[in-house]
């Protein structure tokens, strides 16, 4: 297989470039913001590939510039890359819809550029071409993507188990994450503002002054306030406040090391059927850190991810991709640190708008 990248100021003109140099049977295997070493060859990186390597017309090769240097090492490295994620069968068995000029690879960029994993990418892609054609135009194709992309993940805007009569709600996740604010948005919208008697639980026994952020919100609501230091003293508070429409359990934000501190708390949450976790995500995190975090706070049971600083990221792949992979519903979204304005319950038109928006700001900015 022969395998090259081309660079430029905008993913088309890379595009343009490499077809032009690879022809029409070039596949596309990438498309992406050049790496931060082959940047000033071009913002814009598109690896093109082909099932044998393209025979010279002018005969005699000119001596390779330094720039050419620079250009086959990246092409090389891509190559590797390529090969190491397995593309190979996508880019010798590829359709037509990688073709570099049709709507589906615009669509495969678009994702690609949103941080949408590769194998989702193309597995969306692929997907629209099936459906629709790799020749159809692009609003009838995004289209398509956006019905492929609502059928990968889901959303469930609910607080509380339904078969459990009062709702009991607890948020886990990383530390700084934005549990204890977020419960406070949730404390006021779905519990003051809808005029539901409430309770704040804090389970955060790690260090006092997180105890003290929820204390403090809980005065400022007037709503009831309890610390629970055990799951005893929880499981406690839990029956003390069981005629309170809804309960919100704040928890501490254990880092790696720190998580067996959390193993009791983690198993009480895991094993009460009746209580509704949410594990609280940063989605401006890598979704290779999405993956690892959702894999260590598997010990809480949450059954839902909640998504915060949307507002710090143009990028939603991530939160696609975590959604798409655990196949456990996003809750609700935060985009700021107000409380209660920058809470939303999260809807499929809103990831999505959101994502592909982004993809197509992420082509602008690179043009
Ligand atoms: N920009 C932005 N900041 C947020 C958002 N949600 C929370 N924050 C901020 O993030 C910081 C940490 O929020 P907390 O709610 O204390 O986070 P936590 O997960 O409870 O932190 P620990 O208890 O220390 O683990 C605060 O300054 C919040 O105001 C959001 O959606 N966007
Ligand atoms: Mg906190």
């Amino acid at each position: 297989m022969y395998v090259k990248s081309f660079f430029a100021a905008t993913v088309e003109e890379a595009l343009a470039e490499g077809g032009r140099e690879m022809g029409p049977d070039a596949l596309l295997v990438q498309s992406r913001r050049a790496p931060r070493e082959s940047r000033h060859l071009g913002e814009c990186e598109v690896v093109l590939a082909l099932a044998a390597a393209p025979r010279s017309t002018s005969g005699e090769q000119a001596a390779p510039a330094p720039s050419m240097l620079e250009r086959e090492l990246a092409a090389l490295r891509c190559q590797v890359d390529a090969m190491r994620r397995s593309l190979t069968h996508a880019a010798v068995a590829a359709p037509r819809w990688l073709a570099p000029s049709s709507a589906t690879a615009r669509i495969f960029t678009l994702l690609v550029e949103a941080e949408v994993s590769l194998p989702l990418a193309e597995q969306i892609a692929e997907a629209v071409a099936a459906g629709v054609g790799p020749g159809a135009d692009l609003p009838r194709a995004l289209a398509a993507a956006r019905a492929e992309i609502e059928k990968r993940f889901e959303v469930d805007a609910t607080l509380g188990r339904e078969a459990a009569a009062g709702r009991v709600v607890a948020v886990t996740g990383p530390p700084g994450a934005g549990k204890t604010t977020t419960l406070a948005k949730l404390a006021v919208t779905y519990g003051l503002a809808a005029r539901r008697p409430v309770a704040l639980i804090s389970a955060d026994h790690c260090r006092i002054a997180a105890a003290d952020q929820l204390r403090a919100y809980a005065a400022i609501l007037g709503v009831s306030f309890e610390l629970a230091e055990t799951p005893r003293a929880l499981a406690q508070a839990l029956e003390f406040h069981r005629g309170k429409e809804l309960i919100l359990i704040d928890t501490p934000g254990l880092a790696g090391d720190d998580l067996d501190q959390g193993a009791d708390l983690a198993a009480f949450l895991h094993s009460r059927q009746d209580i509704d976790t949410h594990l609280v995500l940063s989605a401006s995190m890598k979704s290779a850190d999405i993956t690892r975090a959702v894999e260590r706070f598997e010990i809480f049971g949450p059954a839902k991810l909640l998504f915060t600083r949307l507002d710090e990221t143009a990028m939603l792949g991530p939160v696609v991709n975590e959604a798409a992979r655990t196949r456990k519903p996003v809750s609700f979204l935060t985009a700021g640190q107000q409380v209660p304005e920058h809470l939303e319950p999260a809807t499929k038109s809103r990831i999505i708008d959101g994502l592909l928006s982004c993809g197509a700001a992420a082509e602008r900015a690179a043009a």
